[in-house]
């Protein structure tokens, strides 16, 4: 079999006509670094959901034609990257995705979108949780936020945990399946204006650790954007510490590109105005090796 000349993702996620999240933040990162992305699209909303009176088409139903029809024509993908997924359902379907697809030399991604900040998301429900729980068995690499690591481990979340809790955390997620875990938004400061990305690779067992401004506004899709340029970058065969860092400083870049304008948050960052520094020279910043437990 001839591999893909150029490398070809499929993107699990919604489309939200307005407002830079999901599918409209995860293909033009990674096209532009250089991968075809392939959008199995989930749901297709006007905007996100963060802006009042959206309009929302379910494409739960429709998802295993669009499948089949990518199987009939044997399509082959060196990554697989789902995020925001609707309902249990979904989940399952992306399994099944993930179990047909599967091939030795590939990257699976999931980012487990279920909450933020303590609580869950109000679509998400304790089905949806267990369902999370299987799909990221099949993952190599996964970017929860606390909040999502706490409720895939059954644990009570803590706005503040020390290194070796959070190594802890981390670790028996990993021990769930994927061999690197990246857990985004840590320890969040106001006062220092600071927050802070842990990762484990579990075939090196070594931990990284990152730390990020925090710019206090919330502007949805980031997520997205940090879980698509580390997914790029690794595609591109950057080490892991290298591509945290340099999701972390396209993000920083993106915020402080939007921050001063009067804009909306709501609207998300300014994504087009620093796409093209996914093609800039990297420059190393402030990734830091923690010592083993
Ligand atoms: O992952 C962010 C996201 C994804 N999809 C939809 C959203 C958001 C964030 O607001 O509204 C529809």
């Amino acid at each position: 079999m001839f591999r893909n000349p150029v490398k070809r993702i499929a993107a699990i996620h919604d489309l939200s006509g307005f407002g830079r999240v999901s599918l409209t933040v995860a293909i033009p990162i990674l096209s532009s670094m250089g991968f075809q992305v392939c959008p199995l699209p989930t749901a297709v909303l006007s905007s996100n959901t963060e802006l009042p009176g959206f309009q929302f088409v379910d494409l739960t139903a429709n998802m295993r034609s669009f499948i089949e029809h990518w199987k009939s024509l044997h399509l082959t993908f060196d990554a697989i990257y789902s995020g925001f997924l609707g309902s249990h359902l979904q989940i399952e379907i992306v399994k099944e995705f993930i179990d047909h697809f599967k091939s030795g030399n590939q990257l699976v991604v999931v980012d487990p979108v279920l909450g933020d900040d303590g609580r869950l998301y109000d679509s998400m429900t304790p089905d949806m949780v267990n369902e999370m729980k299987t799909l990221i068995s099949r993952a190599d690499l996964i970017t929860p936020n606390l909040t999502e690591a706490c409720a895939i481990l059954d644990i009570k979340y803590r706005e503040k945990m020390s290194e070796t809790e959070l190594k802890k955390v981390i670790k028996a997620l990993s021990e769930k399946g994927p061999a690197i875990v990246i857990i985004t938004n840590v320890n969040k400061s106001d006062r220092k204006k600071q927050t802070f990305v842990y990762a484990y690779n579990r075939l090196d067992r070594r931990f990284w650790k990152v730390q990020c401004d925090y710019v206090p506004a919330n502007y949805p899709g980031t997520g997205d954007t940090f879980t698509s340029v580390v997914t790029g970058c690794l595609l591109q065969g950057d080490s892991l510490p290298v591509a945290l860092d340099r999701a972390v400083q396209f993000i920083s870049t993106a915020v402080r590109a939007t921050y001063g304008h009067n804009h909306d948050p709501r609207h998300g960052i300014f994504l087009e105005k620093v796409l093209p520094n996914l093609n800039a020279p990297f420059r190393p910043g402030c990734f830091e090796m923690l010592e083993q437990e």
